[in-house]
């Protein structure tokens, strides 16, 4: 195989980046569309607060870690006291609350790995998912938040991320690819291994915030307005990062060998995490390690033909990127 690392991208790349940085304005969230999350978040707490007065509603996920679209759900964390209830009954009985106020299509999913309860709001149209003393979720809601607000790069690649695996079907972990949690991992990891580097490693310096979740210690430097500006030196543009992304994915990323590591700033090896040898129905072909669930790989879904078919995706956008006449249109055509 050639020495793919080598290959330079196109010298007109640049002339991509006003094309794509629209697409990302586009997608971001109006701001009536925050006003009518929060509208939701209002009436939510109003019915969970009747029959558990003491819960707290946490929002996570992409409503509140800044990379969410406006055709993104909306993610509900419930912090409560069970007592003697397990989650599920717990559930069960939200749900019930839930419907007796008026919500739509409530349904308790208690068999997930995380349980939940999805419903939608006929008032705003959107649906939600309420999962209950889930507070990882929580944590690491934070965690990208905090990112995100180091570099704009990041929001701009990550949407454009997002909104690319959507439409070539490549979003879906019930079919055997990646979240958008997984894919927002990759960009921030791909960030912090810039030449210089657009992106820390947030976890690997001085901790200024910590919350212990059932018994993990989850801690970080979170005074991001001190590092406005530790992107500055890499002037690498939206267009060349793109690309420059998927041909990572798509050529350099040794997928035999290696994990990605929010958590270090770097690559890991499987050995180091006991991730050689397929458990269960844990494969780790495709290896992206939680930032704070650290046994926990993002791309444990990915079996042999999902990763021929996530390669063969990052190796058609890496192309595109690279010799198309209008790659902001080619990119994003709906795989069907
Ligand atoms: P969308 O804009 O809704 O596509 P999202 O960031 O809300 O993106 P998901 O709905 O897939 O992403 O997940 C919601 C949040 O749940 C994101 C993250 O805080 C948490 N989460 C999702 N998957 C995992 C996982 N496998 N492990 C730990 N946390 C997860
Ligand atoms: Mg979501």
């Amino acid at each position: 195989r050639m020495r793919r690392w080598q290959v330079e991208c196109r010298p007109e790349i640049d002339t991509f980046t006003p094309g794509l940085l629209a697409l990302y304005e586009s997608l971001k969230p109006s701001e009536e569309h925050k006003s009518k999350q929060n509208q939701l978040v209002d009436s939510l707490t109003k019915s969970v607060s009747k029959e558990w007065p003491d819960a707290q509603l946490h929002l996570y996920g992409s409503c509140a870690n800044s990379f969410g679209t406006s055709h993104s759900d909306v993610d509900v964390c419930l912090e409560m006291e069970t007592g003697t209830e397990s989650t599920a009954e717990a559930l069960l009985k939200l749900a019930d609350v839930l419907r007796s106020d008026n919500f739509d299509n409530v349904e308790a999913i208690t068999s997930a790995r995380v349980p939940i309860v999805r419903m939608s709001d006929p008032a705003s149209g959107f649906s939600c998912d309420i999962c209950i003393n889930n507070l990882f979720a929580v944590a690491n809601t934070k965690l990208l938040k905090d990112y995100a607000q180091i570099d704009q790069r990041l929001l701009q690649l990550a949407f454009l991320v997002k909104h690319w695996a959507k439409l070539r079907g490549v979003n879906e972990t019930y079919r055997g690819t990646l979240s958008s949690y997984a894919y927002v991992l990759m960009c921030i990891n791909f960030l912090q291994l810039r030449e210089p580097k657009i992106l820390p490693c947030l976890q690997a310096m001085e901790q200024t915030f910590t919350m212990n979740v059932d018994g993990t210690e989850c801690a970080y430097f979170d005074e991001v307005h001190h590092l406005q500006d530790f992107g500055a030196d890499n002037k690498e543009s939206i267009a060349e990062l793109l690309w420059a992304f998927f041909h990572y994915w798509a050529f350099d990323h040794d997928y035999r060998r290696d994990v990605i590591s929010v958590r270090m700033g770097n690559t890991i090896s499987k050995q180091e995490k006991n991730w050689t040898t397929r458990v269960g129905n844990d494969r780790h072909l495709m290896c992206i390690e939680d930032p704070f669930e650290t046994g926990h790989d993002l791309g444990r879904v990915v079996d042999r033909q999902t990763l021929r078919i996530l390669r063969e995706e990052f190796e058609r956008a890496a192309g595109v990127l690279q010799y198309n006449d209008d790659p902001c249109v080619t990119l994003f055509e709906p795989y069907d």
